[in-house]
């Protein structure tokens, strides 16, 4: 690897971490991750990935042996009043209703714009992966508002219009296009209504991340600083022929989190990025799990203190919290 982990030493990891872990859950749970968190309506609010009815056990004899994983997934759900300890609600959901062709959605995110929460989500579909949006006022009833075409994935929303329209970043899949397996971008696009999205612009190519050989996506929702969008995303070292630790046998992919600082009237335009990871796997518990040194952010909060809250999947097992300042953060972004 040709950088440096001085950034990361700007991070502090909660010594609470994780934060959630399946032992908590009062429903069948094995693995919950890759949270989106916001504040809405007074408390902090959490909604995790939670996959199921499958064991360890079963991981390990899957991939050694190639047994058959019935693999579930549906979203937990969880509020708090400090961001920290968090009350997890006694069911399981899924924000839309399931049908032959939609499997499940997972990895959500967070974004609330005029009093309304959204949540952006991947759906796993016979035909592909899709992004979906939706709306919900309490957590109890989601409004479906749209789908993209396959593949796109890790969806994420601006907390307010710009320039007249509603703004997310996103991850489609180029798979032929970009003449190699994973090299993936981050892009943008822009909607009227949150139905119809268009104008599509790259924001962040991969090869403009000197911490990726493979590929990247949006992690959280961007936070709206003097200098510009604040947003963290996820980069993917590939270590070649190389075994992690991990539940699932040949995985050799590290998952980073890293930061960048978008323009505030033309978010597609990357005004400073942070070269290096801003958090990496190091603790045992981001280190080990079912794969093992991934880090998936999905939340970001700014307190009125200055202190910006992470929230990141590790090693997509459980979800955990790191923070920084964010005077400290916008002065790691540098010039492109
Ligand atoms: C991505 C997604 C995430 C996951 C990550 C690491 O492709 O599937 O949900 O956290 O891989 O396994």
């Amino acid at each position: 690897m040709t950088f440096e982990f001085t950034a990361c030493q700007a991070i502090v990891k909660n010594p609470r971490n994780p934060l959630i872990k399946s032992a908590m859950m009062p429903y069948p749970s094995t693995l919950t991750f890759n949270a989106g968190v916001t504040k809405f309506q007074g408390r902090y609010v959490m909604v995790f990935r939670n996959d199921y009815n499958f064991t360890r056990e079963e991981i390990e004899a899957h991939e050694t042996a190639g047994a058959r994983l019935d693999l579930k997934i549906n979203l937990g759900l969880a509020f708090s009043n400090d961001g920290i300890n968090w009350e997890i609600s006694p069911k399981p959901f899924v924000p839309f209703e399931l049908n032959d062709e939609w499997f499940w959605a997972y990895d959500p995110r967070l974004t609330v714009i005029d009093g309304r929460c959204y949540m952006c989500f991947a759906v796993d579909t016979r035909h592909g992966i899709r992004g979906g949006i939706a709306v919900t006022d309490d957590f109890e009833r989601f409004d479906l508002l749209t789908m993209t075409v396959p593949d796109n994935r890790n969806m994420v929303l601006f907390p307010e219009k710009i320039g007249g329209s509603y703004i997310r970043l996103e991850r489609p899949f180029p798979v032929y296009g970009r003449g190699r397996k994973d090299i993936f971008d981050i892009w943008l696009s822009e909607s009227p209504d949150m139905k119809f999205w268009g104008n599509h612009k790259l924001v962040l190519g991969t090869e403009n991340v000197a911490f990726c050989n493979d590929k990247i996506g949006p992690g959280a929702p961007p936070v709206k600083t003097q200098a510009g969008w604040l947003t963290v995303f996820h980069a993917v070292w590939r270590h070649w022929g190389e075994k992690l630790y991990s539940w699932a046998g040949n995985w050799e992919k590290e998952y980073f989190a890293g930061v960048m600082l978008l323009d505030i009237d033309d978010p597609s335009k990357v005004v400073g990025i942070c070269r290096e990871p801003l958090i990496k796997a190091e603790n045992q518990y981001e280190l080990e799990g079912y794969r093992g040194s991934v880090i998936f952010p999905g939340g970001m909060i700014l307190e009125d203190s200055g202190e910006v809250k992470i929230y990141y999947g590790a090693a997509d097992t459980t979800e955990c919290l790191a923070s920084i300042g964010v005077d400290r953060l916008i002065s790691l972004c540098k010039k492109l």
